[in-house]
């Protein structure tokens, strides 16, 4: 292996590639150390959402997970592997960087075992529900401490969920943490007339939640918090996304005697044109390691409502750039949104402070360094 303090590197990146935030942070890490000249193979069991773009150096490997009458459970990790083993031999890949522990990382040292002598560094992501829901689930815990403990470098995406990991698997092993970044570029303060104008008529409010639907966003919450809202001024609340308590919450909009303010629009791809339509955006999350979804918000210019729980402090600056939500006031969310969006000064004041930390605080290009930065150092260990 020639030094790789340097030159461009050949990366394997795994991911999920569904609308959840882990892979469209392993995406657009993906295009960024592409368009820096780095080889980037990504594998997905389909395409991720947000690989929209062609780039001669991103190559996509689909993994197909054969349906033999025996395998009442087909097993994609393995299939997984056996595929990233054929590419890291053909392509000469040195390493892969895998985007949630199970089983991404678990393919990944297995492939590190298929290849030796020869080395083949994994660095693991930490997204959060890999540890706070599927690590702590007993048929999976001890598999993601050992995915962990063996990985030659952890990421995670906040202190909080760092901290989090030490304490539910005991690791002191020197996480680094690597914050997530948007494309500021692509998701800017930038309205469009015929959007805004399907939400609000004349001077309405247009408040949007983006989740998929599970039970820890708590979109529920973002309901009656707009409940509040809808009682104070001429207001919409946009719902974005689909999961397992939409179906729920359309009959809570509906109970609440709000049919006709609240839109369910399902799974979007082009987030980016819809969220700098609204005043202000809601995520009432039980916890969120990072908050990807939020951020996306900011960089928008629209201020984030969000819990103060998990990693969202270390995005969100209560009265700065959004408001942080005592956990345990969640009915506050309403009456602090109220008096916001009722003070049109302090609400455009604290959108361009969004938009600024988005752009600053979470700057794309430093983010991408210190990945690489990672990559190399797990390179400069591994024998040679
Ligand atoms: O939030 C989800 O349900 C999806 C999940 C994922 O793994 O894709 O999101 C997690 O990773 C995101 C990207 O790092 C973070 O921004 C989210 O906060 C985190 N979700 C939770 O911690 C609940």
């Amino acid at each position: 292996m020639s030094n790789a303090s340097d030159r461009a590197l050949r990366i394997g990146v795994v991911c999920y590639p569904t609308f959840g935030g882990s892979g469209v942070v392993a995406t657009e890490l993906g295009k960024g150390l592409a368009e820096r000249g780095h080889e980037i193979h990504l594998f997905s069991y389909a395409p991720p959402a947000r690989l929209d773009a062609f780039d001669e150096h991103l190559h996509l490997h689909e993994v197909e997970v054969s349906s033999y009458p025996l395998f009442k459970y087909p097993p994609y990790d393995l299939a997984l592997a056996s595929r990233l083993a054929e590419v890291a031999e053909d392509s000469d890949l040195d390493l892969v960087h895998a985007h949630y522990a199970i089983p991404h990382t678990v393919a990944g040292l297995l492939v590190k075992d298929i290849l030796k002598p020869r080395p083949f560094p994994v660095v693991t992501t930490l997204h959060g529900t890999d540890i706070t829901v599927v690590g702590q689930d007993p048929s999976y815990a001890r598999v993601t401490r050992h995915a962990i403990r063996n990985s030659d470098a952890v990421t995670s995406v906040s202190t909080y969920l760092k901290t989090r990991t030490e304490e539910v698997f005991g690791l002191e092993n020197g996480m680094h943490v690597i914050p997530n970044f948007v494309d500021t570029e692509r998701f800017r303060p930038q309205r469009n007339p015929h959007i805004r104008g399907c939400f609000s008529r004349g001077n309405e409010r247009v408040v949007m939640h983006v989740s998929n639907f599970r039970p820890v966003k708590r979109a529920g919450l973002a309901i009656e918090a707009f409940a509040t809202i809808a009682e104070a001024m001429p207001s919409t609340l946009v719902m974005i996304g689909d999961g397992p308590e939409r179906a729920t919450c359309e009959a809570q909009a509906g109970k609440l005697g709000l049919k006709n303010r609240v839109r369910f629009l399902g799974a979007q791809t082009d987030i980016e044109n819809l969220l700098p339509n609204a005043d202000l955006f809601l995520l009432p999350s039980e916890y969120e390691s990072f908050g990807l979804a939020a951020l996306e918000a900011m960089a928008c210019g629209v201020v984030p409502v969000v819990t103060d729980a998990g990693g969202l402090p270390e995005v969100v600056r209560d009265g700065v750039d959004g408001l942080l939500i005592d956990a345990d006031a969640m009915e506050t969310m309403g009456t602090r949104s109220v008096e916001l969006l009722g003070d049109e000064e302090r609400l455009a004041a604290m959108g361009a402070a969004a938009r600024t930390a988005a752009t600053d605080r979470f700057d794309r290009g430093d983010i991408i360094s210190r990945y690489e930065n990672v990559y190399r150092s797990v390179l400069e260990v591994v024998p040679t």
